[in-house]
């Protein structure tokens, strides 16, 4: 295996997940303050008040990646530090937080990869109705404008949203992520003004007129398949709504016939206004793939039981898949099928895998080590499988690993663990995993077999 000389090995994380200290710096409170505050949303009550304490340690974790020796790192802003409420003037302290981020980060040759939203609504924004409002997708490219014009200069990279589909459907039909809403018809109004979101904040971070700048979106993609031979056609409605409700108004301008037939009876898709697909379309520099599995689903009608409800269909562990700590099955090669099928669907276009990684029940043993090998076992096939992809002609630029360190795992809390490095939550205390020092040595020698 060898990759491009210029490809960017990288890792991420999210500002809700790491940074704790919920109000330094004239932070306002966010959905997930309130969703993690609120009994019997997140395992054994834990929240991400303190989290990996990034926002004190800034200084310690910009030194490990450097020692990890990567090319780039993913971070999130977060919206309630910049407009504590959402909305008017930039909040000084906030901005300065991650000028100092961005600033060691150039400091210490790594690309500062920002993303503009990873889940944290301010929380005056969703008693208005967040995502299920329109205002919300304004006030959105206003703040993407504010933290653009203050970092654009020293960022090239820029993704505008993480996961919509996530925020639109675990956050509100489901119920089990921020803001916990448990409505379909309110799902689909979070994904079109989650997605006019991200086309007003591209215009507005264009204006900008940031020549070389690049900007995009990460989707979470996850290729499906049906467990037998009856459930093709549940497998093709939950492409429509993982894969397709996204992709398409994104690529092509347009959400997907089947699917606004299938939505029929819930929406009417009257939310769309004249131009708003235009505004989504407009066109990406690149596309952020998070990947993390394939879905296997059969048709299930229960509400009770069925994992995508709003098409009826039902995940299922293929026998022969090794289960990640998450219930997860791993799949590499699921990652090269979605990043093919990405290509000749929708492409080509510059791809850079925003995120992946494994969670795995990892501990530091008495010699102060943490031997995470499934970790190991789990990026590399993974790597492979990227690579595979583009031997088959997909243009991938570049692998952020989820992530630098343990940290909140949403509804999960604290008891999932997806770092390259060991966080002791009591202390803080960070350890390099035998990952970190395995990854390291990838991006030394930008993939290539180790010589024997
Ligand atoms: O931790 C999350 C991240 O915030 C978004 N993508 C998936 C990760 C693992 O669940």
């Amino acid at each position: 295996m060898s990759f491009p000389n210029n490809f960017l090995w990288g890792a991420a994380t999210a500002s809700y997940q790491i940074e704790g200290a919920v109000e330094g710096g004239g932070r306002g409170k966010s959905i997930w303050d309130t969703f993690s505050h609120t009994p019997g949303k997140v395992y054994r009550g834990d929240t991400g008040d303190v989290a990996c304490d990034h926002f004190h340690r800034l200084e310690e974790d910009l030194d490990l990646m450097a020692e990890l020796g990567l090319g780039a790192y993913r971070f999130s802003v977060a919206w309630p530090r910049i407009q504590p409420e959402g909305s008017g003037a930039a909040n000084k302290a906030g901005l300065d937080f991650y000028r100092r981020l961005v600033d060691g980060l150039r400091q210490r040759n790594i690309e500062p990869m920002p993303t503009l939203y990873h889940w944290d609504l301010p929380q005056t924004l969703e008693d208005r109705g967040g995502w299920t409002s329109r205002e919300t997708s304004e006030r959105f490219a206003e703040y993407a404008g504010i933290v653009y014009e203050a970092l654009s200069d020293e960022a090239e990279f820029w993704i505008t949203l993480n996961e919509p589909w996530v925020a639109s459907w675990l956050g509100h039909e489901a119920g089990v992520h921020a803001p916990g809403r448990k409505s379909t018809n309110e799902a689909l109004l979070a994904t079109h003004h989650l997605l006019l979101g991200h086309g007003l904040a591209t215009e507005r971070m264009r204006s900008e007129n940031r020549e070389g700048n690049k900007l995009g979106i990460t989707l979470s993609l996850s290729p499906v398949r049906a467990s037998r031979e009856k459930d093709e056609d549940a497998a093709k409605l939950v492409d429509g709504n993982v894969n397709r409700l996204y992709l398409d108004p994104l690529l092509r301008g347009e959400y997907p016939k089947d699917m606004v037939e299938h939505y029929r009876d819930v929406s009417d898709f009257g939310f769309v206004r004249d131009g708003d697909l235009e505004k989504i379309s407009s066109p990406n520099d690149f596309l952020g793939v998070n990947f993390y599995m394939r879905h296997t689903v059969r048709e299930d009608a229960s509400t009770e039981t069925a994992s995508f409800p709003s098409v009826g269909a039902r995940i299922v562990i293929p026998h022969n898949a090794r289960k990640t700590a998450m219930g997860w099955p791993a799949e590499p090669d699921a990652l090269a099928e979605i990043l093919v099928r990405v290509n000749e669907d929708y492409g080509p276009i510059p791809i850079y895998i925003t995120e992946n990684g494994i969670a795995v029940h990892d501990y530091a043993g008495p010699d102060g080590k943490v031997n995470d090998i499934e970790r190991v076992e789990y990026l590399d096939s993974h790597f492979r499988a990227a690579h595979d992809a583009m031997e088959n002609g997909v243009d991938v630029r570049g692998y952020m690993v989820w992530s630098l360190l343990d940290n909140f795992e949403w509804a999960e809390g604290y008891s999932k663990r997806f770092g390259l490095v060991h966080v002791d939550y009591p202390t803080g205390k960070r350890t390099p995993k035998e990952s970190f020092r395995w990854y390291s040595e990838v991006i030394e020698r930008n993939g290539a077999e180790e010589s024997s």
